[in-house]
């Protein structure tokens, strides 16, 4: 947009003086920051509104994309970013004596969401806007998003994130588009004429406010929504015959029992707990969600049975997968139509992503549960079964009774979540092609048989433009002054960095911006943690949810075998080297949280002990968030991605990491594989078991934790040190750890990959004393992660999976 410096400062001064109803210099950094967001939503405002009936009056299909999370983060930076006015006001700011650092500073993360599924969802919101598609987020308004993680004592504890408290500027509240959702009750039927009646009587009704959030995209006038969903008593719930009997607390309990359904974010990744207040959740936002689609549908005006052809739906993981059967709902009982009309503009509408093969992760409810809760919804998905079970034995010849169970939706009296939704769906996806491999080749076998043309690989992707704009300036700077800016919006252009992999001054430049990155960080290491780090050594990091499967113990073991060998060893000659780790553990995953102690047992052994010279530091830097990753990823040399070959779906850190220049420190799993082919195999350490190699330990059980342990005294020397009262801990502290590794078999293979890991970090501290090789290895992977924009991936999204279309907008402001 157009804006002068002069412009903004009279409309910032304007405005804080309207806000706040002071002068300038007595306002607080917090006062500042809302004044200038409501002047950027007003700006963003008139773009929003051109957008929305410009989609309506030209009928354009929308694609709504649900998901249980959106870890967006912050927005102040982006959207001033995107609508090219970040210099004018950080210039406009300081001739009024104001940083504008400080006033970013003050802007709480947005944290509705765990770890990679919900951060991929916010970056294909942001995707979606930048590259012009019509697409919308549709979620949950937690009061409450991911615990605030603090370590006390070594150990993760968990507090809450109120991150509402100072107000949320970006967001509408948009009372006149609530909803009602309805729960309990029980099915009635009745003829009406021909037809037979369903309907719902003496349900609980709560009321679903939508707050809206503007979605910028980049440079383009389009601003897309995200519609996140609270739950609020509807007038006749609040109980006014106990209220006026003087029984204040039971009039509130009501209140309250309706509220709760939106106060807080379950902090699994991965794993699901199956509590009814998370289904309540999951039936709340896309009960809603689904209702306000069909509100803006007819708008349109083009008839209920084109919907499919103005609708698509995504499902983020099957959390989201009651839309099939509320879409089924709204079509049969409200829309009148045939069941098999109904079915058909279903299974057009939806489409489904799978985020983990982990079977403690893949949804199952109880059908009393559902039943109790969802009488309509579960008569719906009972008939859904019916008609496919009687598909698969007709239609597909399916009668043995093993692979009948191996496919039904109910089975066991569990209502399994992942077959409804690729029965209820025409594509399914995973997110890297190894991991959509294992689901058609084994986890979804049965499914992939009977329908081939459903399933289809979308790598994921990453905002590229947060990842490089606004978390790593210096580089971004270098990148526009060497090749220009195109690969702001083409980021495949950043490949043309590859002519400068033989010219020094531009290697040292590298190294220079990666150098005052790592400056920074270990000033903000040195202040938070007290941990004084060498900028010169090897930033090594492991940035992710702490799990068993993406072996942080594994990173942990090594760390304490090369303290070994510095012990006996002092002056060996090995770069010094800095292991960062950092992210959170669901607060009921045990061993992970032992294994968050133990990474901060080893560092203040290590940290604290003076004969090692400083050749070796463990740093644990808490509270995980994307405004965390935005100070760290620019400083690491090396990514680690070491999970279990098969168990990380795709990751997204590990292309974050490649773009801001870390060499990566790979297993073959996930998106690991493609980052490889894209960089190239030189480019890339890698080290470990392949998936066929874990499928087949898995498979014919020859797996002896015991033997590699016995047989490798290195190895063994450091797991012998969780338990024999080496480490300044109670004796005990760590046997669960050392349990998992060999009473119960190291389901992780952990030990088998022991060796290679350690040979694959010999290997790095080789190069790594080879400046410009390893500057070289940096640039490779700068230049070749371009790839892994989600603009891309979501342009492959809109074409084969929703057909929906760029709409460009034309608006000035
Ligand atoms: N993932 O973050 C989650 N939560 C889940 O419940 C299941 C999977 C992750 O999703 C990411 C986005 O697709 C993947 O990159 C990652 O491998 C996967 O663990």
């Amino acid at each position: 947009m157009k804006l002068t410096i002069a412009e903004f400062k009279q409309d910032y001064i304007a405005q804080i003086k309207s806000s706040t109803a002071r002068q300038i210099n007595e306002t607080t950094a917090l006062e500042r920051y809302t004044a200038l967001g409501e002047m950027v939503k007003e700006y963003i405002g008139n773009l929003w509104a051109n957008t929305n009936s410009t989609y309506r009056t030209e009928q354009v299909k929308q694609i709504y994309y649900f998901s249980m999370e959106f870890l967006t983060g912050k927005f102040m930076e982006n959207n001033l970013n995107y609508l090219g006015i970040y210099e004018i006001v950080k210039d406009g700011l300081r001739s009024l004596d104001i940083d504008i650092d400080d006033i970013l500073e003050v802007e709480v993360d947005q944290g509705l969401g765990n770890g990679g599924l919900g951060r991929l969802a916010a970056g294909f919101l942001d995707a979606m806007s930048s590259i012009s598609i019509p697409g919308h987020g549709c979620g949950i308004r937690y009061k409450n998003g991911l615990f605030e993680q603090r370590i006390i004592d070594g150990y993760q504890v968990e507090f809450p994130d109120r991150w509402l408290v100072n107000n949320n500027v970006w967001e509408y509240k948009r009372n006149n588009k609530a909803v009602i959702v309805k729960y309990n009750g029980h099915v009635e039927t009745h003829m009406d004429g021909e037809r037979l009646k369903f309907e719902l009587v003496n349900y609980d009704a709560v009321r679903a406010v939508p707050y809206d959030t503007p979605i910028l995209g980049f440079e383009n006038n389009t601003v897309n929504t995200l519609r996140l969903w609270s739950a609020e008593e509807i007038d006749d719930i609040f109980d006014f015959e106990n209220f006026s009997k003087g029984n204040y607390l039971s009039a509130f309990e009501k209140k309250h029992s309706v509220e709760i359904i939106t106060q807080i974010l379950y902090p699994n990744d991965a794993y699901d707990e199956g509590k009814l207040l998370r289904l309540k959740q999951e039936y709340f936002f896309v009960s809603a969600g689904i209702q306000s689609i069909f509100n803006t549908y007819k708008k349109m005006n083009v008839g209920i049975n084109r919907f499919a052809e103005f609708v698509a739906i995504h499902i983020n993981d099957t959390h989201p997968a009651l839309a099939i059967p509320e879409l089924m709902r709204i079509l049969l009982d409200e829309e009148e139509m045939t069941w098999e009309e109904a079915w058909k503009i279903t299974t057009q509408c939806i489409s489904y992503t799978n985020h983990t093969i982990m079977a403690e992760a893949l949804e199952k409810w109880p059908l009393y549960m559902l039943r109790d809760l969802l009488p309509r919804i579960t008569m719906i998905i009972e008939e859904i079964e019916r008609r496919f079970t009687e598909d698969l034995i007709n239609v597909y010849h399916i009668t043995d009774p093993n692979h009948l169970s191996a496919m039904h939706i109910i089975y066991d009296g569990m209502v399994r979540m992942a077959h409804l939704s690729i029965i209820g769906s025409h594509s399914i996806n995973g997110v890297a092609k190894l991991h959509t491999e294992i689901l058609k080749n084994k986890e979804l076998k049965v499914f992939y048989d009977i329908y081939p043309e459903r399933f289809n690989n979308k790598t994921n992707g990453i905002m590229h433009r947060h990842w490089l704009l606004n978390a790593n300036p210096g580089l971004t700077k270098l990148i526009g002054d060497t090749i220009g800016d195109g690969f702001k919006k083409n980021p495949r252009v950043l490949r043309d960095l590859l002519k400068y992999r033989d010219d020094k001054s531009f290697l040292d430049d590298l190294f220079e911006i990666k150098h005052q990155n790592k400056e920074n960080l270990a000033k903000y290491i040195k202040d938070k943690q007290g941990i004084v780090v060498d900028p010169y050594a090897i930033f090594d990091m492991q940035a992710k949810r702490i799990h068993e499967y993406k072996r942080q113990h594994l990173n942990i073991l090594h760390v304490m075998h090369l303290y070994r060998q510095l012990k006996e060893n002092p002056n060996l000659d090995i770069p010094p080297r800095v292991f960062v780790f950092a992210g959170k553990s669901a607060p009921s995953y045990y061993v992970a949280k032992q294994i968050i102690k133990l990474i901060n047992t080893v560092g203040s052994v290590i940290n604290n002990d003076k004969s090692i010279k400083d050749k070796l530091k463990v740093v644990f830097l808490p509270n995980y968030g994307v405004s965390l990753a935005s100070h760290m990823i620019p400083a690491a040399d090396v990514s680690e991605q070491i999970s279990t070959a098969s168990k990380e779906a795709s990751g997204t850190g590990n292309m974050k990491f490649m773009m801001n220049g870390a060499v990566t420190l790979a297993t073959l799993d996930g998106a690991n594989v493609e980052i490889m082919n894209e960089v190239g195999e030189s480019n890339i350490i890698l080290f470990g078991l392949k998936v066929e190699e874990v499928y087949d330990y898995y498979q014919n059980g020859h797996y002896n934790a015991y033997e590699i342990y016995n047989n490798s005294p290195d190895l063994k020397a450091v797991i012998d040190e969780l338990v024999n009262g080496y480490l300044p801990v109670p004796k005990d502290e760590f046997i669960p750890i050392a349990d998992r590794l060999l009473r119960f078999n190291d389901e992780f293979f952990i030990l088998k990959d022991f060796e290679s890991y350690r040979l694959a970090q010999e290997r790095i501290a080789e190069i790594y004393r080879d400046k410009y090789q390893w500057s070289k290895m940096s640039l490779a992977n700068i230049a070749c992660s371009g790839a892994f924009s989600a603009d891309y991936t979501i342009e492959r999204y809109a074409t084969s999976i929703w057909n929906v279309q760029k709409k460009l907008l034309d608006f000035k402001l």
